[in-house]
């Protein structure tokens, strides 16, 4: 897929530049008390998950423009994500989507093992109608009114279960669209009880080493009211449903300047932090590139990330959730990675004992100086030593390019493709 030559060529112009700034970083670091290669082995065994729907290009409501050599299927959505983490190093894992990933175990199993891949979270989709199915989800799918709609969507789940135990996944990740467009239109409570009731069924099939993730979001399809619509409705389902159950965090299904960090933290708390959908927004939720437009906000989410790290039990999925419109789609998941990544690599950096007694003397202004300087400081060469350890790419976009991996898949892969995507 991509010639191992490609890479070190492309490496060995970049490797003397990238050592003298990697060496002068580790000095500046060791001033400030801090060991460049505790950093950098903490960033080397990160790893951040793909979403399968991530590959193709994603589309609005209003249009979809797709890119040359999108992936028709599954498979060829693996090879592409198998691209991503040959160049960076930083993405050992996919999470699928299902039915537009459905096939069978064995076949998904073989293909993952061909291209050095696992599976992570499983997603469900109750959101749209599939062709051969028996009822709509126009109304709702786990808190529809009609119980038939209701158990075809806990059986959609329990087949998510199903597959995802035979490929290796360890959560089911469910998101609905269901919600009301009109006030009156349907019942708060009585809906909420519903979903409650349907997701303790999804619940009870889940092996006992899964964890369900629940997914909370502000609006849309939903523009009224969204049925769970933000982290304490989330929390009141993790709550309910036990200890295998814990919320995922979409970082852009809030409402603008939302202090996201701050439900992080309360999550963790108390344990009920289970993982991320990374990417950024402008306005909604734009599934813009991660850290394309507020990076500090994502070190800030990190920081908080780094504070409850000295908890063993402490275990998060972190995944990406975008979509591509103007993009070529693996080049911007292999840059959000990275983002990712250089925000944990930032929050590494922070004084954390310096930080603490600012904060107990309420010095203000010393305490977020010394959180931001953390985020002030480039660890880009971090970063790209890390990768170049791994036998990835110093620079991922430029070997990409020089690989011509795009044009290759555009002459095996016609332009119009069935496969799933979209905003999620
Ligand atoms: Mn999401």
């Amino acid at each position: 897929m991509i010639e191992p030559d490609i890479i070190e060529q492309t490496n060995d112009k970049a490797a003397a530049s990238l050592r003298a700034d990697y060496d002068a970083l580790g000095e500046h670091l060791d001033r400030r008390g801090i060991d460049i290669a505790t950093v950098k082995h903490k960033v080397a065994s990160y790893g951040i998950a793909v979403p399968s729907w991530g590959v193709g290009t994603g589309g609005t409501r209003f249009a979809r423009f797709p890119g040359a050599g999108e992936p028709r299927d599954v498979f060829d959505k693996l090879d592409d994500c198998a691209v991503i983490h040959r160049l960076t190093a930083a993405t050992p894992s996919v999470s699928l989507h299902i039915p537009w990933d459905a096939q069978p175990a064995a076949d998904l199993n073989s293909k993952a093992e061909e291209v050095g891949l696992a599976f992570d979270a499983m997603n469900s989709n109750t959101f749209q109608d599939q062709p051969d199915q028996a009822h709509s989800y126009k109304f709702g799918s786990l808190s529809h009114t009609d119980a038939a709609t209701r158990r075809q969507a806990v059986d959609h789940n329990i087949a998510c279960i199903e597959l995802g135990r035979q490929i290796g996944s360890k959560a089911l990740t469910i998101w609905v669209g269901d919600g009301s467009n009109f006030p009156g239109q349907t019942n708060f409570t009585r809906q909420f009880g519903r979903y409650l009731d349907a997701a303790t069924q999804v619940y009870d099939a889940l092996p006992d080493d899964w964890t369900l993730l629940s997914e909370h979001k502000m609006y849309e399809p939903a523009f009224y009211s969204t049925v769970v619509q933000d982290w304490g409705t989330n929390l009141l389902i993790a709550q309910q449903l036990g200890d295998k159950a814990k919320c995922l965090v979409d970082l852009g299904h809030h409402a603008p300047n939302v202090n996201i960090e701050m439900i992080v933290a309360r999550l963790t708390q108390f344990g009920k932090l289970g993982g991320f959908h990374f990417n950024d927004s402008k306005y909604g939720d734009d599934d813009l590139d991660t850290g394309s437009i507020d990076p500090y906000r994502l070190f800030l989410v990190f920081n908080e990330l780094v504070e409850a790290e000295a908890d063993p039990d402490f275990d998060p999925m972190h995944m990406l959730d975008q979509s591509h419109n103007v993009t070529d789609p693996i080049e911007s998941l292999m840059i959000s990675a990275t983002e990712v990544q250089r925000a944990y690599a930032q929050a590494l950096l922070v004084d954390r004992a310096a930080l603490a007694g600012f904060q107990d003397d309420n010095d203000a202004l010393m305490a977020t100086t010394t959180l931001k300087r953390g985020f002030r400081t480039d660890v880009e060469p971090i970063l790209a030593m890390a990768r170049l350890e791994a036998g990835a790419a110093i620079d991922p976009v430029t070997t990409y390019r020089a690989s011509g991996y795009r044009a290759r898949v555009a002459n095996e892969r016609p332009a119009v493709s069935g496969a799933g995507g979209g905003i999620v």
